[in-house]
């Protein structure tokens, strides 16, 4: 059951500083940076200048590790993603360095309170979700096991929009993270990049007739890079995350400013800072803009510049090393554009042969595939390339060219497979494939769960796959343990450490000792008396943010994550309407009372979305409002989801809805943080869940629905939902009432959408035809829960067998199956 797996050594030693040493330097941040004092600071400015203080500490770790990187001239990773879901960074940091205790001392006496100073931090949401939080994960734990790593990515100025919620619908305002500053950056002008766009290419013939080529851009634009610092566990080494931000080239505007175009020139400086304006709202699918495609080549193009660089300080213009001392991770296909960046540089700027070239870059890049949505595999209309970047279209066309001859000796003459693995799509609109040419141009290539990396083999690159055995490799997700257990759940860590010491966040293994105490009342009764605990503060959170009251003695079952059809929100709102009618037809239908936590953002265009969380409002309101019932059953959609809202359901939930069309949740890491905090999963047989039911074992999770290969043949031989409607009067009666006006007074067929999807619509992810075994799960469950012994023993060997899934054991996989990489200590 429980798999071994090799574990970070680092433990934390907390520093050495005393919460006088930290006082005075509050302070003395307070008075000299902040220019304020004791008497008039508000928390806003006691968190700035603890800010401050603690930055001093990450500074100097900083310095450190990048002396020691440099002197050991380390292979390193370069973690290339366009989404870094970060959160906030204060109490990470913190408990990283083993400050948080003598930190939140030191404010005591000052008398400030370190958690309402924590509540001024806003969340670096540069990430849309579980794509963007991996990233996150990743780079904490590639510090906390003290090897050498650089993330690169975006430094949006506005990051995921904030949800309001107005009569039930989603509203977007805008993300302003950084308009008072962020404390823990550093802008580092000596390293800005220009970087060219646009423009055309001329052919050259030069010595020996060699054809030489060369862009000449239409327009520059400089990259401006913001670090921030990434402590590990322990403190030791801090790496960094260097996050480009788009600035008008001041070469670029110069003549025009000088032609007296004042006004014009502005108007440029615009443009080229809406490149890092926005992080897009989308969710696995892509919107296909231009901008979209500038923002992926900027980042990359600015990155590659910065690590060609630092190669260079060390290695001169000998490139025999470099991939020696180079492995760049592509995080989905968003920074594919990076494979003929590094062809241009090495072909046309340092005259390399293609042969050496291709070589260099195969044995540097490796991509991570993140999904099998068809409409998430990013596709560029090959015009808009040769727009923006005519030289890479060429260099891709030659790309593929050289592969197609590859492809033809395997299989001679055979046009079909050669046009399904080209990385053209040929048509009336030529499109390239991204997921083509990362897979061509990578040396490994992962998927992120068991299934999910079986099904990329089986279903998605096939016959890459048999062109390459053993490139299409399997690195399952995993979640850092510091944010996720120690952090957001000090009440259980401290538990934890009670009985099996303090190594857990760095050997997550360890908490398998718990097992031992799953039977022990004594642990039992504080195991749930924690999670009791941490209900009593939600529902004051839930109390201040939406009026709504829940009584923490309810059932606290939880489903957060992106709003999307097949993540089904609707079948869990489905279920809630079947309770809901069974209470009302049968007022003393026995169920254990149940408090229905949602926290989910739509993509601003994704209208069905937008329609299931306006519905899951409505059925809210009435529920919530109606006496006959709300006892026994609340609903309550809580606004604006991100991480640190995340922080805060996770430790209190008792049930974690994982319930994705099977094959269609390529891993999720949310269910992996709800049950390492003794959340039951209630789950389809999909991406992680899978493992996780394999380590926790039948008897502690519910899964139910059709698997995989079930979905398959259902689909194949012609799935009808109205087979369903017709023979399940319950589901019938549900969907029949969100025609009426019954949740949206005077207003009826608001809810109409969501039926119709269902039905006429073809219900594409099977929300019918796994509704029953859905609500069988949920009945036994919730006979489950009478027995709290029972119910206590199953929490807590959830926590007990999570270990697979700290991203210590990703990276280590990583580490061994693709990256090869060394740690290198700190001293
Ligand atoms: C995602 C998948 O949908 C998740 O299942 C997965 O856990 C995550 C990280 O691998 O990646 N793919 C995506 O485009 N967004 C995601 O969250």
């Amino acid at each position: 059951m429980a798999t071994k797996s090799p574990r970070a050594k680092n433990t934390a030693q907390p520093q050495s500083l005393d919460s006088k040493t930290i006082k005075a330097s509050i302070v003395q941040h307070l008075h000299c940076t902040l220019g304020t004092d004791e008497n008039k600071a508000n928390n806003h400015a006691w968190w700035k200048a603890t800010c401050a203080a603690v930055q001093e500490q990450v500074l100097e770790g900083l310095r450190k590790t990048q002396r020691a990187h440099y002197l050991n001239d380390t292979r390193a990773v370069h973690y290339f993603s366009a989404e870094f879901l970060m959160g906030r960074l204060m109490s990470n940091n913190l408990h990283n360095l083993g400050l948080f205790e003598t930190t939140d001392q030191a404010l005591k006496e000052l008398g400030v309170s370190l958690t309402d100073i924590m509540e001024e931090e806003p969340d670096m949401a540069l990430g849309n979700g579980g794509l963007g939080r991996l990233a996150a994960c990743f780079i904490d734990s590639l510090a906390t096991m003290d090897l050498p790593a650089v993330g690169y990515g975006l430094h949006y100025e506005h990051g995921l929009f904030r949800q309001e919620i107005k009569s039930g619908a989603q509203i977007e305002r805008p993300d302003s993270w950084r308009d008072y500053g962020n404390p823990w950056e550093i802008c580092r002008p000596e390293s800005i990049q220009e970087i060219p766009l646009y423009g055309y290419v001329e052919t050259k013939y030069g010595d020996k007739g060699r054809i030489q080529k060369e862009w000449h851009p239409g327009t520059i634009v400089k990259g401006v890079p913001w670090d921030i610092p990434v402590v590990g566990y322990g403190g030791k080494t801090v790496n960094v995350l260097r996050l480009w931000e788009s600035q008008a080239s001041d070469y670029f505007n110069w003549d025009v400013f000088n032609a007296g175009g004042y006004v014009d020139a502005q108007k440029e400086n615009v443009q080229a800072e809406t490149i890092s304006k926005v992080l897009y709202p989308n969710d696995e699918t892509e919107a296909g803009k231009e901008l979209r495609l500038i923002q992926q080549y900027f980042f990359c193009a600015c990155s590659l510049k910065d690590i060609i660089r630092r190669y260079k300080r060390a290695h001169g213009d000998n490139w025999e090393r470099f991939a020696d001392q180079v492995v760049i991770q592509l995080n989905d296909t968003h920074p594919a554009i990076a494979i003929p960046e590094l062809m241009r540089i090495l072909v046309d700027r340092a005259e390399m042969d293609w042969d050496s070239a291709w070589e260099i870059c195969t044995q540097t890049f490796a991509y991570t595939n993140h999904t099998l949505l068809p409409e998430a595999l990013e596709k560029w209309p090959a015009r808009m390339f040769e727009k923006i970047l005519p030289r890479h279209l060429e260099i891709i066309y030659e790309i593929n060219h050289r592969f197609l001859d590859e492809v033809d000796k395997v299989w001679p003459n055979d046009n079909a497979i050669k046009s399904k693995l080209s990385i053209i799509e040929e048509g009336n609109d030529k499109m390239v494939r991204m997921g083509n040419l990362s897979v061509i141009g990578s040396f490994a290539v992962n998927g992120v769960a068991e299934i999910h990396s079986r099904l990329v083999k089986q279903n998605l690159f096939p016959e890459f796959d048999q062109l390459w055995p053993g490139k299409l490799t399997n690195v399952t997700n995993g979640i850092t343990p510091r944010r996720w257990l120690k952090a957001c759940n000090p009440r259980l860590s401290e538990l934890i450490d009670s009985k099996i010491g303090q190594d857990w966040p760095v050997q997550l293994d360890k908490l398998q000792g718990l097992a031992d105490f799953a039977d022990d009342a004594k642990f039992q009764k504080a195991f749930m008396q924690i999670k009791h605990q941490n209900k009593v503060d939600l529902a004051a959170d839930i109390k201040a943010l939406t009026g709504v009251e829940v009584d923490p003695n309810a059932i606290f079952d939880v489903q957060i994550k992106r709003l999307h059809e097949y993540k089904r929100q609707h079948l869990n709102l489905l279920h809630i309407l079947a309770l809901y009618r069974r209470l009302l037809e049968n007022p003393g239908y026995a169920m254990t009372p149940r408090v229905f936590l949602f926290g989910a953002k739509a993509a601003p265009g994704y209208k069905l979305a937008k329609d299931i969380i306006y519905a899951i409002n409505k059925v809210a309101d009435k529920i919530n409002n109606d006496p006959r019932v709300n006892q026994k059953l609340k609903v309550v959609f809580l606004p604006n989801y991100r991480v640190s809202l995340a922080e805060k359901m996770i430790p209190a939930a008792d049930v974690s809805e994982q319930i994705s069309t099977a094959g269609k949740e390529a891993s999720g890491t949310g269910n992996m943080k709800l049950a390492l905090n003794g959340a039951l999963t209630i789950g389809t047989l999909d991406g992680a869940n899978i493992e996780i039911a394999e380590e926790v074992g039948d008897d502690n999770i519910y899964i139910f629905g059709l698997t995989v290969e079930e979905v398959q043949a259902l689909k194949a031989n012609g799935y009808n939902p109205y087979d369903y409607y017709y023979e399940n009067k319950e589901l019938k009666a549900i969907l029949d009432w969100l025609e009426t006006d019954y949740f949206t007074p005077g207003k009826p067929g608001a809810l109409a959408s969501l039926k119709h999807s269902l039905l006429d619509g073809g219900d594409p992810y099977l929300v019918l035809a796994d509704f029953a075994s859905y609500s069988d799960a949920h009945k036994a469950l919730d006979s489950a829960y009478q027995d709290s012994k029972g119910w206590a023993r199953k929490a807590i060997l959830n926590t007990a067998r999570m270990g697979k899934f700290t991203s210590d054991r990703s990276i280590q996989d990583y580490v061994d199956r693709i990256w090869k990489l060394s740690s290198c200590k700190v001293e």
